[in-house]
């Protein structure tokens, strides 16, 4: 499928998708949440694809929040529809097999923040800049950014962030969970690549089966994740991909996984 605001190159099995408007610093209007879905449930889809980072184009931002110019004319309808699509965006992101990194190479506010959060982790530029500007504009996240922060980082520092409308800077994220890695501007995308790669040289299954144990994991009880663990532990014991792993361990040779 062809997108207008989206870049989307597959190397050896890793993909990059760069949102693409940096006219208005990659701001996410509804055709950009549309296409970022319809993308992203078709690479969820290609075998070929291992694992997916996601960036913005140009130098200054990731994303700079939802589309202030779209929202401002929404009608409480458009409001609500637009709400229920970038919910769905990111839900799809972390019920995706494929692993999702985020590589933030300038602001990412409001929504782009979400966007980022909604990834598995986050790398990030020394030169990122995070935060959730909404009560500014007198609305909340609403692309799940208050309960994913949240439980990323603890509720006093999502409560801080949240209620200032601050901007941090990129050793600040890092220093509270948001990110993984601080990277050299121009090492960013290279150090994202590198680890996608190394994730995708691993079993597709067990990567696919661990991703789905964690996210869903902390929606239990710990008990109830623990029994769910064990189940997608077992049902791995039916595979191609758990004999070869295993196989290939013994008899001392690498890995051929087929992702079956
Ligand atoms: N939307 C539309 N255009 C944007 C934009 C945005 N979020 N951010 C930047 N732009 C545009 C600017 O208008 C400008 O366009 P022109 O004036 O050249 O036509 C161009 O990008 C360059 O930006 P600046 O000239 O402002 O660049 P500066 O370096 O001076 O400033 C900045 C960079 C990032 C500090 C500034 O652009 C800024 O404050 N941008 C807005 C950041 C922001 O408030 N983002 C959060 C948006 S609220 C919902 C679900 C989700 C959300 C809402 C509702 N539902 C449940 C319905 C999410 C809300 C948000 O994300």
């Amino acid at each position: 499928m062809e997108y207008k605001n989206l870049l989307i190159e597959t190397v050896d099995g890793i993909t990059t998708l760069t949102v693409n408007r940096p006219q208005v610093l990659n701001a996410l209007n509804s055709e950009v949440v549309q296409e970022l879905e319809c993308a992203l449930y078709e690479l969820d889809l290609d075998s070929a694809v291992k694992a997916v980072v996601v960036t913005g184009a140009g130098e200054k931002a990731f994303v700079a929040g939802a589309d202030i110019k779209e929202m401002a004319g929404m009608s409480s309808f458009d409001a609500h529809d637009f709400s229920r699509r970038g919910q769905r965006l990111m839900l799809l992101m972390e019920r995706m097999r494929k692993p999702v990194i985020a590589a933030v190479n300038g602001y990412a506010l409001g929504g782009g923040l979400e966007l980022a959060l909604a990834c598995d982790f986050i790398y990030a530029s020394e030169k990122a800049k995070f935060g959730f500007p909404e009560v500014g504009l007198g609305v909340i996240p609403g692309f799940g950014g208050t309960q994913n922060l949240a439980r990323l980082i603890g509720p006093n520092k999502a409560n801080e962030l949240v209620f200032s409308g601050r901007i941090i800077g990129a050793a600040q994220a890092c220093e509270w969970g948001i990110v993984n890695e601080l990277c050299a501007p121009e090492e960013l995308l290279s150090r994202a690549l590198d680890t996608a790669r190394e994730i995708a040289a691993k079993g597709p299954l067990g990567v696919a089966y661990a991703k789905d144990a964690i996210a869903n994991g902390l929606n239990m009880t710990k008990e109830d994740g623990f029994r769910y663990e064990a189940s997608l532990f077992g049902v791995l014991f039916a595979t191609g991909d758990q004999r070869e792993g295993m196989g290939a361990f013994l008899e001392k040779r690498s890995t051929n996984f087929t992702g079956k």
